[in-house]
């Protein structure tokens, strides 16, 4: 049966995308085959056996097969190119973008389930996808957002740990102490503690992952609602998948606002594995940390601005351009100078530019894609589009940087100011409710597959001159 699902699955996608023939293709669509287990866990008790022989086979038989050379550009140039991490969930061609185990966006948002048939990917769509490399049916993913929100209580001395911050603490710097205040109930440290067997680490872990991943739309809420509202805590709703349970629980109850929760959510769940939070949270789990110690970390390297934070930035800047010229709708020339000006006072074009992709970021295009059927006519949307047409040639002259088009985070901001999420301080907590859907999938992997301690080497700047001959 689950045979004959995954062959129609199989030719269904084939149609879709037209004529992709190569072995390649062939193997990557099975290995998004669907099952009918609706119960995540017993799904990834059959897979792990199966991942764990991969592992150790290809360790046996190619442990020494080279992969590259280290240069000292990328010794000191933040590693960029080096590859030096497994991440099972996504992956990011420079050219093309990112792939959710072997599917780009598009492919996500015709064949995973939405809330409604042609609705934008369920992020609890994408949660399986990335954890099971399967495609859910609709069952499947009903079965897990029922289970995030029989998952999403939050014990009240986490909204205490909150409460005990200044309410004019950063968003970001409230959210990792709510995640911090969480790890108290960590499932991994009692087992851990309780003499668990090094061959079910892999079981506490999914549940702490589940976890978090359920109680951080709650505990972000919260904290936008006590920054910027009332600070009354609006209950989840058990009729809400889990995007649109957290726009509801901020206060938002628009449709449209909860479909573009639930794209938002899925574009930014994952990037693959050496973005600053991924790589952060691995290298933190791998001392055996448990998921809430590992993610609070990764939330940490996400508010910075050269990552996460950028989208704050972005709406900031944008903003700024609007004061500047008194107006949104100002000509190529004032928007250039003003871009010259940016530059020339030693500060980044936030939204472009990135460390591995080298064309137009597609998380871009995508939310492009719905301001252009939603709010066409908005006037910060026409400036983004506007920037989008003047940044790139003016980074390009500049002759140094790697890639001039924009990122992700060069559009969110104007989708949520639209839809009445207007503090853009807080949009780098929206990202990292999203990340734990990313991270929280590989950490669980990385308990099952046995991923040891991470610990690379350094060099001295005396030691890298040696190497290199230089006096
Ligand atoms: N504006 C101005 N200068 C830039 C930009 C930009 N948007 N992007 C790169 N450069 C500069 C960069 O600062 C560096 O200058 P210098 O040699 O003087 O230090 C030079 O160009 C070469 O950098 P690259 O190799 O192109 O980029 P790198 O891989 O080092 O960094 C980013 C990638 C994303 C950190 C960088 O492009 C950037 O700072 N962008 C703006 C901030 C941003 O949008 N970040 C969000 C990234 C996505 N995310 O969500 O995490
Ligand atoms: C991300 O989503 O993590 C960013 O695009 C940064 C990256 O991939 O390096």
């Amino acid at each position: 049966m689950a045979f004959f699902r995954s062959v129609s699955a199989l030719s269904r996608l084939r149609s879709r995308v037209g004529q992709q023939s190569s072995l390649a293709n062939s193997v990557r669509w099975l290995q998004t085959q669907s099952s009918s287990n609706t119960d995540l866990f017993s799904e990834m008790k059959e897979l792990v056996p199966e991942y764990q022989e991969r592992v150790k086979k290809l360790k046996k038989d190619h442990g020494n097969v080279e992969l590259g050379k280290i240069t000292v550009d990328m010794v000191l140039g933040g590693m960029r190119g080096m590859t030096a991490l497994v991440w099972l969930g996504s992956a990011v061609d420079p050219d093309e973008g990112i792939r959710f185990r072997g599917m780009t966006i598009p492919d996500c948002q015709k064949t995973l389930p939405g809330a409604f048939p042609g609705g934008e990917p369920l992020p609890e769509s994408i949660l399986w996808l990335l954890l099971t490399g399967k495609i859910p049916s609709k069952e499947q993913v009903d079965s897990l957002a029922s289970e995030l929100r029989s998952r999403a209580t939050i014990p009240d001395y986490a909204y205490k740990a909150i409460d005990a911050l200044p309410v004019s603490a950063h968003p970001m710097t409230q959210f990792t102490t709510g995640v911090m205040a969480l790890q108290v109930e960590s499932e991994f440290q009692k087992a851990y503690e309780g003499g668990i067997h090094k061959s079910r680490y892999w079981e506490p872990t999914y549940e702490d992952s589940l976890n978090l991943i359920a109680r951080l739309p709650a505990i972000a809420a919260y904290i936008y609602r006590r920054i910027y509202k009332d600070g009354k805590i609006i209950p989840l709703d058990d009729s809400l998948d889990y995007g649109a349970n957290y726009a509801h629980m901020l206060g938002f109850d628009d449709p449209e606002m909860l479909e573009f929760m639930r794209l938002y959510i899925s574009i930014h769940s994952d990037h693959e594995g050496g973005n600053v939070s991924s790589h952060t949270a691995h290298l933190v789990a791998s001392p055996l940390s448990d998921p809430y110690l590992a993610f609070a970390a990764a939330l940490n390297g996400l508010a910075g601005p050269l990552h996460g934070l950028a989208n704050q930035e972005v709406l900031r800047w944008i903003r700024s351009i609007v004061k500047e010229f008194g107006t949104p709708h100002i000509s190529t020339e004032q928007l250039a100078d003003y871009i010259h000006k940016t530059l020339n006072s030693g500060q980044v074009v936030p939204g472009y530019g990135h460390g591995v992709l080298r064309k137009t970021d597609p998380r871009y295009t995508c939310q492009r894609e719905f301001a252009l059927k939603h709010l066409p006519n908005d006037p910060l949307f026409q400036l983004v589009s506007k920037i989008k047409e003047v940044v790139p040639p003016i980074l390009t002259e500049l002759g140094k940087v790697k890639n001039p088009w924009p990122n992700v985070d060069a559009h969110s901001g104007v989708l949520l100011n639209y839809y009445g999420l207007t503090e853009e301080n807080y949009y780098t907590v929206l990202f990292g409710v999203a990340r734990s859907i990313g991270v929280g999938p590989q950490l669980i992997w990385d308990r099952a597959l046995g991923m040891p301690l991470e610990r690379p080497k350094s060099v001295t700047l005396e030691k890298l001159e040696k190497l290199c001959g230089a006096s």
